[in-house]
């Protein structure tokens, strides 16, 4: 360690652990996107508030850009470090600090993963609604850096709904200490809500109270074969008119068949367009009774083909392994994986313009589709074929990315719905925000971050 820089750090704190050994480099200096070479200049893990406010100061004057990291299971390169940054890795501060009971609280470090969050929850009999595929990894900073969704927003909302206080270290090292666990506080702008989705820009998340509520009551899954995009439609409305919804995502054959071909087993004979796996109360004998009437009436005007309804909870996540295991059963193709949202009426209209714009201009692309239609959103990955090279590939991803741009904002959509901006995006951020839109967001940006040390080069493009 002998850059000047990292000795000035060492001295100012001198219980910090950092690391510089290549191997660790590499390991904290990317996330889930891979698309760039890790190249952080180290990687420090503070203990507590106090080391990453050092951290901070010591950043702002020695000129070192700084990379938050929590659980690096981003999808758009929010967490890479590729040009000589110090990753701030928060997973040693990964404590439950305290749970209160008359407010439903509970008060943890960032780096917590989320599925230690929810069983921490269920300690108490409640549960911290969130849920995400990678929740064994993924952190409650990250989470709260992304506002990240996941599969339960139809119900539950995005983690914004679920944070009642934060504390965060700015990019000039103060520790703000926001909302604090308030239900109501209307003394001027909620600077915790604008922290939530800023992508590690504005703040690095030290400290979260997360509200939790009642479980959920018990459910039925059921997994329907549909036969078209408009049917998909169909068959939400009249879901969502008769049952109280948990989940309602939806999946292409194609993405069946990777799964399958995963070694998930089959669960629905014959070939469907589409396949939704719909999740609803089902406490009581009447719930049970209007999903099964749903099912049947989408059976009679043609929006269901066929479909099977678990009949235990094992069966249950048999049908959840058919959706959430897409993303695994995809990942050895090194797809290009978008996350799009329109106006969920819109959807039937924008996924017939896309498939017709996708099938037309990158025919040797295979095309999955699957998501979240309650919330407009939607991951349409495309695979290479397997004689394709990278860099041909990665020509092509451009070409799609802009046509896919230009659609959304046709639609009035959104380039990125759930993962962030981050590196891959941040070409097609004027594609969802207008001119004026991204020059206010530079200039709050300037206000948390005086000197630009938190995350330069994501969300935006040069700084
Ligand atoms: C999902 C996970 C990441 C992906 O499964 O809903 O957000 O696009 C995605 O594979
Ligand atoms: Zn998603």
């Amino acid at each position: 360690m002998q850059d000047p820089r990292l000795l000035e750090l060492r001295r100012r704190l001198p219980q910090l652990r950092l690391l510089t050994d290549p191997a660790d480099l590499a390991y904290y200096g990317q996330d889930w996107t891979r698309r760039w070479t890790p190249a952080p200049l180290a990687v420090a893990l503070p203990i507590d508030i106090a080391e990453v406010q050092g951290v901070v100061c010591w950043a702002n004057e020695q000129h070192v850009a700084i990379v938050p990291s929590g659980g690096r299971t981003g999808l758009s390169g929010g967490a890479v470090a590729a040009n000589g940054e110090l990753v701030l890795s928060l997973t040693r501060m990964q404590r439950v600090l305290e749970f209160d009971p008359i407010d439903r609280l509970l008060r943890v470090q960032p780096g917590l993963t989320l599925e230690a969050a929810q069983t921490a929850a269920r300690e108490h009999g409640l549960i911290y609604p969130v849920d995400l595929g990678s929740r064994g990894s993924c952190s409650i900073g990250g989470n709260i850096a992304t506002n990240a969704g996941g599969l339960h927003v139809i119900r539950h909302g995005n983690t914004r709904s679920w944070i009642a206080g934060l504390k965060v270290v700015t990019g000039a090292g103060e520790l703000l200490d926001l909302n604090r666990g308030l239900v109501k506080d209307a003394s001027g702008y909620d600077l915790r809500q604008l922290m939530i989705g800023s992508e590690g820009t504005l703040g690095v998340v030290v400290e979260a109270l997360l509200q939790l509520t009642a479980p959920l009551p018990a459910s039925q899954v059921m997994l329907l074969g549909l036969p078209g995009v408009d049917a998909l439609m169909q068959v939400f409305d009249l879901f969502r008119a008769r049952v109280s919804l948990q989940a309602f995502e939806f999946f292409s054959d194609r993405g069946l068949q990777h799964v399958l071909a995963n070694g998930a087993r089959r669960a629905l004979d014959g070939e469907h367009a589409y396949y939704v796996v719909v999740e609803f109360d089902a406490a009581l004998a009447a719930e049970r009774q209007a999903g099964e009437e749903a099912f049947g009436l989408a059976q009679q005007q043609g929006w269901v083909d066929d479909g099977v309804v678990a009949q235990s909870a094992a069966q249950a996540a048999a049908l959840w392994r058919l959706r959430e295991g897409i993303t695994e059963a995809l990942a050895p193709r090194g797809p290009y994986k978008t996350d799009v949202s329109v106006r969920i009426g819109a959807l039937p209209e924008f996924v017939r313009e896309v498939q017709a714009l996708l099938r037309d201009g990158f025919p040797q692309l295979e095309v999955v589709w699957f998501g979240h239609i309650g919330d407009g959103n939607l991951h349409i990955n495309l695979l290479p074929p397997e004689s394709m090279g990278s860099e041909a590939f990665g020509n092509l991803r451009g070409e799609v990315t802009s046509l896919l741009a230009a659609a959304l904002s046709r639609h009035g959509g959104s380039i990125s719905a759930e993962h962030g901006i981050g590196l891959v995006k941040r070409e097609y951020l004027s594609s969802s925000r207008s001119g004026a839109e991204i020059a206010l967001m530079r200039g709050i940006r300037a206000s948390f971050d005086p000197n630009g040390v938190l995350n330069p080069g994501k969300l935006f493009t040069a700084d």
